[in-house]
């Protein structure tokens, strides 16, 4: 399956602490000119600076037609009678315009807690469908290309045996029990997982005679989180999806290739409340610098279209990046960021994760709020409950459970904003 076998240990990586190169970290608080920041009022074009640099080299820019287009809504099925009745669910597609005109759609599946004012919310992409979500026969069944492998997906195409077969990592009663919802749709809707720039997202942006982006143009990863980003927008501006959906409480979360995309959904919309990696290793939370388990160089080979050919740059030669991934989460601050990582997951370089949090720090307490409260390492299996950056450790694989949920669901009590 996709979850612990296949990305247990590799032999190729390596995981010897003794053997991780030493390694200074680019400093979010100084400038490209060499200037330490002494005021917060400098943070706005520091971040600009960072935001340029993962632009440029790591994830690849979205084209401006993209970022600024509009999209449409179009409601395709709901009841408030789903889930045993304990919640309202509402499917509906999100195309991005151009010229009027839809130029693809988005298939997006919200369960919803039945309140009477609209619930802050989890926006997350998923790896199978949105009927691999929960068992619940109603879900619509994707008909898009689907290349990971799980029961029901047969030739790349979903059947109704994949019903619930990732339920186990979606939490949805415990969700909406504690009074959130659910929005959620299959990445491959905007942009399938596969090394080919003629279809997705990417195919409708390129200027005349292109056909992949140019090495600093997005990859598939920027790609997925523009689509987190185009659905936030049009719940925003939908009303009727306004009247269930908070939008200004939506926390963008992810698993592993889309807890990477959900770091750099954080930071390429503001609009995002709150963000949560879960599991998201090299490219996602994990320092790329420390060569522990997966690296720049195993990723980039694995997967070419993830990021933007520039990265390739730092294969084998990651003391040469002019920016690290602590510096990811630092674009998301001051809004609370959420790191996990799993004891057995070490191709993620848990302790890379940890300290990426712990250098993203100062950038928090610049703007006056507490980043993360630990210089430590967490013991497995516990949970911090103050800072507005949070990281835990679990027992176990590679793997959404509901030690995660639970913890995401205290961390989102404690610091979503209030309601308005
Ligand atoms: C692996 C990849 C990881 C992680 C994982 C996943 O093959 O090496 O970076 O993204 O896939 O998405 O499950």
């Amino acid at each position: 399956t996709l979850s612990q076998t296949v990305f247990a240990d590799k032999p190729s990586a390596n995981y010897d602490e003794a053997k991780a190169p030493s390694y200074t970290l680019p400093d979010p608080l100084i400038d490209n000119s060499g200037k330490k920041l002494s005021d917060v009022s400098e943070w706005k074009s520091r971040r600009r600076e960072i935001l340029n640099l993962f632009e440029d080299q790591v994830y690849g820019r979205i084209p401006a037609e993209a970022t600024t287009c509009d999209v449409e809504v179009r409601v395709v099925e709901q009841t408030d009678d789903a889930l045993q009745g304990k919640a309202r669910r509402i499917q509906f597609e999100v195309a991005p315009l151009r010229n009027g005109k839809p130029l693809f759609r988005i298939g997006v599946l919200t369960y919803l807690p039945l309140t009477d004012h609209p619930a802050p919310c989890f926006l997350a992409l998923n790896f199978f469908g949105n009927q691999s979500v929960h068992a619940d026969p109603e879900i619509l069944l994707n008909k898009n290309w689907i290349g990971n492998k799980v029961d029901g997906v047969v030739d790349g195409r979903v059947t109704e045996a994949a019903r619930g077969v990732r339920s186990t990592r979606w939490d949805v009663e415990e969700i909406i029990g504690r009074g959130y919802g659910l929005v959620t749709a299959y990445y491959g809707d905007i942009d399938p997982d596969r090394h080919d720039f003629t279809d997705g997202a990417h195919s409708y942006f390129y200027s005349e005679g292109q056909t992949a982006p140019a090495a600093d143009e997005w990859g598939s990863i920027a790609a997925w989180a523009w689509g987190l980003s185009k659905i936030r927008q049009a719940i925003g501006e939908n009303p009727k999806l306004l009247a269930e959906i908070d939008s200004e409480r939506m926390i963008v979360f992810g698993h592993s290739r889309l807890g990477k995309t959900a770091l750099w959904a954080g930071a390429i919309d503001p609009k995002f409340a709150m963000i949560i990696s879960n599991d998201s290793g090299c490219g996602g939370a994990a320092l790329s610098s420390r060569a522990f388990g997966e690296t720049v160089g195993l990723i980039n080979r694995q997967f070419p279209h993830w990021f933007c050919d520039n990265f390739n740059k730092y294969n084998e030669n990651e003391s040469a990046l002019p920016v690290d991934q602590h510096e990811l989460i630092a674009l998301c601050a001051p809004r609370p960021v959420y790191v996990a990582s799993a004891q057995g997951d070490r191709w993620a370089d848990p302790r890379g994760e940890f300290l990426a949090c712990l250098h993203a720090s100062p950038v928090y307490e610049l703007l006056g709020v507490a980043g993360l409260p630990a210089d430590k390492m967490p013991m497995a299996g516990t949970t911090m409950s103050t800072g507005r950056l949070n990281y835990h450790i679990r027992p176990g694989g590679h793997d959404v459970q509901a030690f995660d949920w639970r913890a995401y669901l205290t961390f989102a009590d404690r610091l979503l904003p209030e309601r308005r």
